[in-house]
């Protein structure tokens, strides 16, 4: 099958049409622009934030995590999408650890599937308390929001939808190719094993997208079609200065996917704070966390899918 590059560049430049304002970005952040804004709500998604948070931290194997599935389960099931587990051992510096992806489906005319997703594990810390209110918390409340408004929605969508929430994406010990993103790379493997990774025809990953200071980073190893769509909805929200043309390479659960040549893009701010400074400290609390950054993510992913789904249908066409 061929790319779908050419025909993402068209509807990007046909999009590029919109006014190009020369007032301030606070000002086009307000202004009319020539998408609006969805039925994704920011308040919604941050009250599932509070209610991971409330938990306390999240670590693989810990009583807190098998509550937050529980939660996400009955979450889920009450959007009416069907809902299954995948349950396997992974081995990891501190031995055998239980991990659980988590599968929510809604039916497309097609049988191939778009995947969103987010990791909802987090990260373990023996000499401080990590809630993980952005890290682990904000891409899980996005997509569990996420979930509801796609799962409302009248009309069968063209793709599969799935959303996946990921187990095992921290690293137990030091962040290597070993020891980290346990969850996809098991997802992925699986889906290789029963010959259906071909069917997967895209993966928008969501990671650290909460942070009040919203500023989302190109990743470099991310699809550039994928990437271009979002970054192009997210200019034509009115959004764009969330979404920053910095270039950086992250490595994360969209991975797993890449490298077995799945089209996948990680919508990730990697700046918590100045220089980073809350990232996997003590400070990744609520208070860091907004609404509204939650429903900028949420308001471009939506109306990119899409454009992304005439993309892949028209790659097929050709
Ligand atoms: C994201 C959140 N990641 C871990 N927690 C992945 C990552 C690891 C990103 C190392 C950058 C560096
Ligand atoms: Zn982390």
């Amino acid at each position: 099958m061929k790319s779908p590059q050419l025909l993402v560049a068209m509807i990007v430049s046909l999009a590029a049409c919109s006014t190009k304002s020369s007032s301030t970005m606070v000002d086009r952040e307000q202004s009319a622009t020539a998408l609006a804004p969805t039925e994704f709500s920011g308040e919604r998604a941050f009250e599932h934030v509070r209610q991971l948070v409330a938990l306390g931290p999240r670590p693989v194997g810990s009583e807190a995590h098998a509550r937050m599935r529980a939660y996400l389960l009955a979450e889920l099931k009450g959007y009416g999408l069907s809902v299954r587990t995948e349950e396997f051992r992974a081995q990891t510096p501190l031995g055998e650890k239980p991990m659980v992806n988590i599968i929510a489906e809604r039916a497309g005319a097609s049988e191939d599937v778009i995947i969103l997703a987010s990791h909802y594990d987090t990260k373990l810390f023996t000499d401080f308390s990590f809630v993980g209110a952005n890290d682990g918390g904000s891409s899980t409340g996005a997509l569990l929001e996420l979930a509801r408004v796609l799962a409302a929605r009248q009309e069968t969508p063209p793709y599969m939808l799935r959303f996946v929430f990921f187990d095992g994406e921290e690293a137990f010990v030091s962040w290597s190719q070993t020891d980290s993103k346990y969850g996809s790379r098991y997802m992925v493997e699986q889906l290789e094993r029963r010959g259906e990774l071909s069917r997967i025809r895209a993966l928008i990953l969501l990671d650290m997208i909460g942070d009040k200071d919203l500023d989302i980073v190109r990743d470099a190893y991310s699809t550039r079609w994928l990437q271009d769509i979002l970054w192009e909805t997210a200019r034509q929200l009115g959004y764009e200065r969330h979404f920053t043309s910095r270039e950086t390479f992250v490595d994360d659960d969209h991975v797993p996917f890449l490298q077995k040549g799945v089209p996948a893009v990680d919508l990730i701010d990697f700046n918590y704070g100045l220089w980073n400074r809350y990232w996997h400290t003590a400070e990744d609390t609520l208070d860091k966390v907004s609404p509204r950054s939650l429903k900028i993510v949420g308001d471009v992913v939506l109306r990119a899918l899409p454009r992304i789904e005439a993309a892949l249908a028209a790659a097929e066409r050709r």
